[in-house]
């Protein structure tokens, strides 16, 4: 009786399935969220901002999306989907999925199985949801939420975000040159909460809200506070955890916070929802930029909207390492797997600054992944057909995986690893730039928690580590990179392909029609190792990164000479020249070429002003910014010397 009841239940429950379809073209338009500048921005069937979705976990999502880009191909990631049997509809183009060219449609086409809580959508490629293509994705668990454990009156999304006045296609070339050394991100002008700023929120007294935060922006972490409002912690990227009370949050981008509000019994005044810049991630801090945005939380619109909130310190946020989840998970066994990744940020041979894992700069192969594993038969289980290139790991069916990051970089970035949540079990504290990195060890840390913090995107301290497991039970090619669209523009990402011979024995995980013409449309082969031939161990024409600086200069040197010589006083010599040397002598060769003084290329410099220092100052200008940086300083007095010397 009662299992002819639960059958009754699980037919009852396939046939409230519902289906949801969305037809969306992508192009452009124009928008002043931030009410200071209009710009252009990526529009949804030529509105924006993009529409929040809202489905029930089990049902079955059809995104047919039309790229109506004159001149960009395009792709659709949905944040934090498991995507299990469906790798290639998560979106990564070259990875599990060719890229949509202009007037194409690719549909995305999968089941909500095993996510629920805040999740987002954004584009996968180049930097586009910077731009505004994304949105917020949002999934009930049952009907109305009601396998939620915790009570609420009311839930209430917000999206934050930061914004730039220019488009990513106006900023990149800047970023990604020779002439920004450093790798200094572009300055963003404004925070965004809701797509524009000074949101009011109207809330009633005595109610609990279910606060969803989610910061869809691309680079910078945001503190948020609710003035005399605690919040307290019940999900994290769709992992419901132990209730926990805070006065503040460090929201990185890409992760969510849903929190429970309690309002007051009151409606005497009204109060400020804060956000902050986490200003430690901006090189340079412009004199103009607002760090604080405020918004309001109101309860009586005919009473004076509140000023900004002070608060005493900005460490008092909740650290979401010792979050608990709700449906506790031990701590997974000893890994058979681990991967240890150092991370740092370099420059190569011309000049522009890149980003790397165990000296890799994530470079795309010629054929997404997931075709490689699809086409190659028995020797998908082979890292190497995936090139060299790509930081390409093979995962064994249900092996337990662990992978340490040691940071080298003296930033804070947010790394999100797809198709699965981890277990944190390890995290340390920042270090000083005057110190040397912290390396994890495995023989001396401190114990790991019982049931480990769980979630799809965590922060790194600089020049700091941390140590996630998951196991490795979802077949499929996942990327884990870091979340700041800059730095994966910057090759910050490495791939893991999970079970290959449990992806090609799926035939659910074989190419869609729908993604067979979309990789005919745009030109790319379906089958071959990451050079694009079946001769599979040839790697000969894969995709490479560029040569190192060759050996004999220290990194800023190197860049000093190159930037002194393009902005003028050589012109047409390019690097390239060096490049193909031999490189043993380059640097006598460099002295010869210009008639300097040997020894003068990596002296100390003068303080004088020169015409390309001024030149370096405008570019900078343009993004915001002013030059007090004292990293970029340090490079300027090389540069000036350098161009000073051989411009005798
Ligand atoms: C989406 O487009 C298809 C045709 O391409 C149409 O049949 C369908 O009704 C549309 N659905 C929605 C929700 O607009
Ligand atoms: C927010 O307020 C500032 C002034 O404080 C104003 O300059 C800006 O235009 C406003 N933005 C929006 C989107 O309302
Ligand atoms: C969009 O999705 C619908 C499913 O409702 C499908 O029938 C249709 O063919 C798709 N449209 C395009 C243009 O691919
Ligand atoms: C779109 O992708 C194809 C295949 O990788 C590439 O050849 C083409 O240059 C891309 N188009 C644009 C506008 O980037
Ligand atoms: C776009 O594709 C449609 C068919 O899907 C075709 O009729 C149209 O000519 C194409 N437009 C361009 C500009 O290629
Ligand atoms: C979506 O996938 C399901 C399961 O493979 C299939 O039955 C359905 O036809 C697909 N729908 C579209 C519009 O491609
Ligand atoms: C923020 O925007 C979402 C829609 O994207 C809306 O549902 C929500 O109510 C807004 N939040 C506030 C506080 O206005
Ligand atoms: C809130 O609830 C308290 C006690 O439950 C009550 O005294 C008070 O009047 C309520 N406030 C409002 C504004 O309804
Ligand atoms: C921003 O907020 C912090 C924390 O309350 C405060 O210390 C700082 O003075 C504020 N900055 C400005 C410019 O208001
Ligand atoms: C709440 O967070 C604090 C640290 O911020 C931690 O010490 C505590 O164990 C957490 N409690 C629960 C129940 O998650
Ligand atoms: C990266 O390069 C450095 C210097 O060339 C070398 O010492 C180090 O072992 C390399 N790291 C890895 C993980 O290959
Ligand atoms: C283990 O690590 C702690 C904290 O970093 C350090 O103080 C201690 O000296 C280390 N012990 C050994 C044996 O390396
Ligand atoms: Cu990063």
């Amino acid at each position: 009786m009662i299992l002819r009841l639960a059958l009754v239940l699980v037919l009852l429950q396939h046939a409230l399935c519902a289906t949801h379809v969305y037809n969306w073209t992508t192009g452009w338009g124009y928008a002043n969220p931030d009410g200071i500048k209009r710009r252009e921005v990526i529009t949804c069937n030529g509105e924006f901002p993009w529409p929040s979705v809202r489905v029930t976990k089990g049902d079955r999502v059809i995104i047919n999306l039309t790229n109506g880009f004159n001149n960009s191909n395009t792709t659709l990631h949905v944040h934090g989907m498991f995507q299990n049997g469906s790798n290639q509809m998560d979106g990564p183009p070259m990875l599990t999925q060719c890229p949509i060219a202009p007037n194409d449609t690719f549909t995305y086409n999968f089941t909500v199985s095993d996510n629920a809580g805040a999740y987002w959508y954004h584009s996968h490629t180049d930097g586009q949801y910077e731009d505004g293509m994304r949105g917020l994705f949002i999934i009930d668990d049952g009907e109305n939420n009601k396998n939620f454990p915790y009570d609420y009156d009311e839930e209430v999304l917000l999206e934050i975000g930061e914004w730039y006045d220019k488009t990513v296609a106006q900023l990149k070339p800047d970023f990604l040159s020779l002439d920004n050394p450093t790798g200094a991100e572009p300055i963003p002008q404004n925070l965004l909460i809701n797509n524009t700023r000074n949101l009011t929120w109207n809330v009633e007294p005595n109610k609990t809200y279910l606060l969803r935060i989610v910061n869809t922006g691309g680079f910078v972490s945001q503190y948020f506070w609710l003035e005399d409002h605690e919040m307290e912690v019940v999900e994290v990227d769709g992992v419901v955890t132990e209730k926990n009370k805070t006065n503040m949050l460090y929201i990185t981008v890409a992760q969510r916070y849903s929190v429970l509000v309690r309002t007051k019994n009151n409606k005497d005044r009204n109060y400020a929802i804060m956000q902050k810049y986490d200003d430690s991630m901006l090189d340079i801090v412009p004199k103009n930029l607002a760090l604080n945005q405020t918004s309001y939380l109101t309860y009586d619109s005919s009473k004076p909207q509140p000023k900004q909130s002070y608060v005493n310190s900005m460490d008092d946020f909740l650290d979401d390492f010792y979050l608990v989840p709700y449906h506790k998970q031990k701590l997974l066994p000893e890994p058979d797997h681990r991967i240890e990744l150092v991370v740092a940020m370099d420059n190569l041979i011309s000049g522009k600054n890149y980003a790397f894992f165990n000296n890799i700069t994530y470079t795309a192969p010629k054929v997404p992944t997931l075709m490689t594993v699809l086409s190659s038969g028995k020797y998908a289980s082979n890292s190497y057909i995936y090139g060299t290139n790509t930081n390409t790991f093979v995962l064994k069916r249900n092996e337990i995986v662990e992978i340490v990051l040691n940071s080298h970089d003296t930033g804070t970035h947010p790394f999100h690893l797809h198709g699965h949540v981890f277990q944190t079990i390890s995290r340390a504290d920042a270090v000083d730039d005057s110190d040397p990195p912290l390396e994890y060890n495995p023989k001396n840390h401190t114990s790991f928690p019982q049931y480990p913090m769980m979630r799809d995107t965590i922060y790194v301290r600089p020049q700091s580590n941390f140590v996630i497991r998951f196991r490795a039970d979802n077949p499929g090619v996942w990327f884990f990179h870091c979340h700041i669209e800059w730095h994966l523009m910057q090759g910050l990402a490495i791939v893991l392909v999970e079970d290959p011979e449990g992806i090609q024995s799926n035939p659910s995980q074989q190419l869609t029609d729908s993604h067979k013409r979309v990789c005919k449309n745009v030109g790319m082969s379906t089958e071959g190792n990451a050079a694009g031939t079946t001769d599979w161990f040839n790697l000969a024409l894969q995709n490479k990164q560029e040569k190192s600086i060759p050996s004999g200069f220290t990194t800023k040197g190197y860049v000093a000479f190159v930037f002194s010589c393009v902005a003028g006083v050589l012109g047409l010599i390019t690097i390239t020249i060096y490049g193909l040397m031999d490189l043993q002598n380059v640097e006598e060769k460099v002295i010869e070429d210009l008639d300097i003084a040997p020894g003068t290329l990596l002296e100390e410099g003068e303080e004088e002003e020169i015409e390309t220092n001024q030149d370096y100052a405008k570019s900078g200008k343009s993004d915001g910014g002013s030059f007090e940086d004292e990293r970029k300083l340090q490079d300027f007095e090389t540069t000036k010397q350098i161009s000073k010397s051989s411009s005798k």
